[in-house]
């Protein structure tokens, strides 16, 4: 028998093509529930480095969309994880297998129930992977998240990373949103 997860996750494509909506973009690829499903998906596409710029690849649990409007992530927002350009070669692929495995083990303990899922954004600004928590209210849920991704990732303590509401990165097109938080 296969080695159960505790949730079911959902992988998802993004790649924006002519006249269709942002949402309409958004492809749903696969399901999983159990580690060797999840090592089966993740063996057989593309790493994010090798993803055209512009697209995206979002892992989010069962039933949550993507997107701000979801209604589990519309009172939500994100740690946001900014790569310069060099990090594409050195980290990215590293940095976001690495939140795969912390969100489908469950590595946030009693918080990872706030998680709903990551994104990583491939972009010639330089790349970004951001994990997306249900609630902005949930200051200790969120700081402890934080605090894992940081530790987990290796991010050098000199170095901050910020959370933003999506409520507030809605509205900022271009700069970014000021942070909630910072670990
Ligand atoms: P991005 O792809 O998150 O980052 O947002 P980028 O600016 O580095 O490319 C780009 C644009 O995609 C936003 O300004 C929105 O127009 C659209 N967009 C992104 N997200 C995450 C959403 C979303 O959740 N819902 C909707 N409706 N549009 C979004």
């Amino acid at each position: 028998i296969k080695h159960p997860l505790q949730n079911m996750w959902t992988l998802w494509f993004f790649k924006i093509e002519n006249n269709r909506t942002w949402e309409d973009c958004q492809m749903e690829i696969a399901s999983f529930n159990t580690v060797e499903d999840f090592w089966a998906l993740y063996n057989h596409i593309e790493p994010a480095s090798h993803l055209k710029l512009g697209c995206d690849y979002s892992m989010f649990k069962e039933g949550i969309k993507p997107m701000w409007e979801d209604e589990h992530n519309c009172k939500g927002g994100r740690w946001l994880i900014n790569l310069n350009k060099q990090q594409r070669a050195t980290e990215l692929d590293n940095f976001w297998m690495e939140v795969l495995l912390l969100m489908i083990g469950e590595a946030f303990s009693e918080h990872s129930d706030e998680v709903c899922g990551a994104v990583v954004n491939v972009r010639s600004k330089g790349d970004k992977i951001g994990v997306w928590t249900a609630d902005v209210k949930k200051g200790e849920s969120i700081l402890k998240i934080g605090h894992v991704l940081k530790v987990r990732l290796n991010i050098p303590r000199h170095v901050t990373i910020g959370f933003q509401a999506h409520k507030d990165t809605m509205v900022k097109s271009g700069s970014t949103a000021k942070n909630r938080f910072t670990v």
